[in-house]
């Protein structure tokens, strides 16, 4: 598919009028939503810091409908955005969906020119973030997104593509420069200076927040990661894998919104996720009552990012002795299992350093950056509020300057449970 450039000709944001007559042109949504456009409803429904997204029903069912508009809608029309993030989007489901099936929603229809996509309504699914702040557990979750993120990063990487395979795909991702800026602008660099955007509890977190633009240490380990961020083209990766980017069942699991995808490090993907947990986690002192106490849910909360991490890092292994057909480590230097061993424990320390370093970045960003999170936004009392969000910060920084320290998951999720106990 050809990618229209800046805004094209005859895009025009849809609205619950104009969409029907737009929908009822194209024959695989007719044949989903059946009967006549005039009969099918419309809801606009997008809540997220981007796009508008419409909700269509039909006689026979539903569709969900993606437009991207040419500014960010958290902050207005001051703040203009590439359409093209619509196709990247689209781009990254179906190569998804191809390498985790099953985990995407389904692609029915990309329009370019209007930077829309028509996807399967995923019902009854609700954001898992909001699942999460209601102390929702989901027993199948570790499962699906350890095997989403083994199948989609193993699969794109040079582990199992040609180098020349890999680089038109690069190409092909790197029209989305502008929402990787975004990344580096918002994670790696606003948070530790005093950027016109930052926000944060105050004054009750005025202090951790200067000690963070004070943090010498801090600032190198972050800005290398940035270095990182911009220079390493691993793997295709979400961008942009919060929880606020997962639906979820108690039985199904779905990535949605890869509107930041490009070829960027593993371990941001693996980092963002993490980083959502335990910012959920630390958030739920925050939301604790007599009548629902969270002691338990919080348990579950760490149990679950545990077992992420280390089915993500089996599956991920076995994926690479099972489908090496890809240009890096060639079979005919590692051909001793000692040696293939060797550098399988190698890349996968590297992966698991790389994503708590992700993780502490993308902590501190959504306490002291633009854009925060619900777990800890939703929190009324600024006094608790806080307290969560310094016991956040205080973990965070240990990740990301004294990486090298924690030496496997369960050492994460035991120095978490730590700062709950001492940081208040
Ligand atoms: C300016 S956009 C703010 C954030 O929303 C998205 O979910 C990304 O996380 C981005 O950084
Ligand atoms: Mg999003």
């Amino acid at each position: 598919m050809s990618l229209p450039s800046q805004i094209p000709e005859g895009y025009r944001p849809l609205d619950s009028k104009t969409l029907p007559r737009y929908l009822g042109d194209i024959a695989s949504v007719r044949e989903v939503l059946g009967g006549q456009p005039d009969n099918w409803s419309v809801a606009e429904v997008g809540d997220g810091n981007l796009n508008l997204v419409f909700v269509v029903e039909g006689p026979s069912g539903a569709v969900c409908v993606k437009q991207a508009l040419p500014y960010l809608r958290l902050v207005g029309d001051s703040w203009p955005l590439p359409l093209s993030r619509n196709f990247i989007e689209s781009e990254a489901l179906i190569v998804q969906g191809r390498h985790a099936p099953g985990l995407v929603p389904k692609v029915h229809h990309v329009e370019p020119t209007l930077a829309l996509l028509v996807m399967e309504l995923l019902r009854p699914h609700i954001i898992m973030r909001k699942g999460m702040i209601a102390a929702t557990t989901y027993p199948r979750f570790a499962e699906h997104i350890s095997t989403f993120m083994a199948r989609t990063l193993f699969f794109t990487s040079d582990l199992a593509m040609t180098a020349g395979a890999k680089k038109e795909r690069i190409a092909t991702f790197c029209i989305n420069h502008e929402l990787c800026k975004i990344t580096e602008d918002l994670i790696f660099t606003n948070p530790y200076y005093l950027a016109e955007n930052n926000r944060w509890t105050s004054p009750q977190l005025d202090d951790a927040a200067a000690a963070i633009r004070a943090d010498g240490d801090l600032k190198i380990a972050v800005s290398d990661l940035k270095v990182r961020f911009m220079s390493d083209t691993q793997a295709l990766i979400h961008g942009d894998l919060h929880t606020g980017s997962i639906m979820v069942t108690d039985s199904d699991t779905r990535v949605i919104d890869p509107e930041f995808a490009f070829f960027g490090p593993m371990g941001f993907d693996t980092g963002a996720l993490l980083a959502n947990l335990l910012i959920n986690y630390f958030s739920q002192d925050g939301h604790a009552t007599t009548v629902s106490p969270r002691e338990s849910y919080q348990a579950w909360v760490l149990e679950t990012a545990d077992t992420v991490w280390n089915r993500f890092h089996d599956k991920f292994v076995g994926l690479w002795s099972e489908h090496h057909s890809g240009d890096a480590y060639p079979d005919v230097l590692f051909t001793d299992a000692d040696l293939v061993a060797r550098v399988r424990r190698r890349y996968m320390r590297k992966l698991f350093g790389d994503t708590l370093s992700f993780a502490g970045a993308k902590m501190i960003r959504r306490i002291l950056g633009l854009a925060h999170n619900i777990d800890l936004e939703h929190i009324e009392d600024p006094d608790r509020r806080a307290v969560c969000e310094r016991r956040c910060l205080h973990l965070a920084r240990d990740l990301l300057v004294n990486t090298a320290t924690f030496r496997s998951i369960e050492d994460v999720t035991a120095a978490a449970r730590a700062v709950r106990e001492s940081v208040g």
